[in-house]
């Protein structure tokens, strides 16, 4: 007798679809071959361990092949996947400067913005990565995308989510109807629910900033860290601090056990580091779906920045609602 291994995600996103009369089927597709391109890339990065035998980036492999950079791969895989699937008009990435535009024939009514393999540094060392996307409903007219069907608001997101490459593969996205995680069974190659309705936890476990920077801190961030490491009325410390410095894998430990998440504009750097589009903005969808919130360091929602460039850069408290609350007492302005 097989198994049972309950709901997958192809049926997850169809039980959704049927909730709304009113559907096409367009977005069910869509987000289906997004998930086709994370098994590929899923596949990709787990032979990356294979480097060594296989060859290196940038080396000649045993088949004669030039060996693709584990980014570009996953840039290119997610462009192709998306550009004749129908459902897309134009793209963005965190990789390519300029919109990725679709052809005519094969343009849809949604764009998909789009970091292909974030954390990218840790790909050497066996560290978690992941993939963020983000998807919004066009708003011009015609065939092509316009790239101010890109520059949407966080709010008008009509889907977001990440797949994180790590102990195990997970899918965890949101329609706007609360937040889903899935695992992938690679035995049979399909993601099944694991975590249904994933809540956040309102007070934080873990607190996540590059303490290295605490040179470069404005007085707020140093302010507000301090009272986090402040001792509780027993005495002992509040939270721990944890940062892998790859902001899925930062991210999803942080919503699953409670934490906040701060890369904040520094002396250093003008805005940051994270990208709104790519990075920030469907994070906060998802984070706001599980119950959290996410800010700016002046205590601006993410969600209601309206972006002006493709790359803008924004800084990022996300977390669980108790500390973000906390952090805008600090960060407002
Ligand atoms: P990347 O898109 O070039 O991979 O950079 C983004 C990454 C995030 O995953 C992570 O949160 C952040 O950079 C870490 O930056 P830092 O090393 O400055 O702390
Ligand atoms: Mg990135």
């Amino acid at each position: 007798m097989p198994k049972r291994k309950g709901i997958t995600v192809s049926r997850q996103i169809m039980d959704s679809q049927h909730r709304h009369p009113e559907a096409t089927g367009e977005l069910t597709g869509l987000l289906n071959d997004l998930i086709v391109a994370a098994k590929i890339i899923n596949s990709e990065v787990n032979m990356a361990g294979l480097a060594g035998i296989l060859g290196q980036s940038g080396q000649i492999n045993v088949q004669g092949e030039q060996v693709q950079k584990l980014d570009d791969f996953a840039n290119l895989t997610i462009k192709r996947r998306m550009e004749q699937c129908g459902y897309v008009c134009i793209m963005a990435s965190e990789e390519d400067d300029g919109v990725i535009p679709v052809l005519d024939s094969y343009a849809g009514k949604y764009t998909v913005a789009f970091d292909p393999l974030d954390g990218s540094s840790n790909i050497d060392v066996n560290v978690s990565i992941g993939t963020i996307f983000s998807i919004h409903r066009r708003k011009s007219e015609g065939t092509q995308g316009q790239i101010a069907d890109l520059l949407q608001t966080g709010r008008e997101q009509v889907a977001a989510g990440y797949i994180i490459y790590g102990s195990s593969t997970m899918l965890v996205y949101t329609v706007g109807e609360g937040v889903q995680g899935f695992t992938l069974d690679p035995s049979v190659g399909e993601f099944f629910l694991s975590h249904p309705d994933i809540k956040i936890p309102p007070k934080a476990k873990y607190y996540s900033i590059n303490e290295a920077y605490s040179r470069y801190w404005h007085d707020n961030t140093r302010a507000y860290v301090e009272h986090l490491k402040d001792l509780d009325e027993r005495g002992e410390c509040s939270y721990s601090l944890r940062y892998i410095g790859s902001l899925v894998a930062d991210f999803h430990r942080n919503l699953i056990k409670g934490g906040v998440f701060v890369y904040p504009r520094d002396r250093k750097s003008g805005k940051g580091k994270l990208r709104l589009l790519y990075e920030a903005a469907p994070l906060a969808l998802l984070v706001e779906q599980a119950g959290g919130r996410a800010i700016d360091d002046e205590g601006r929602n993410i969600l209601d920045l309206e972006p002006t460039e493709l790359h803008q850069r924004v800084p990022l408290i996300i977390g669980s609602k108790e500390e973000v609350d906390l952090a805008e007492q600090y960060f407002k302005s």
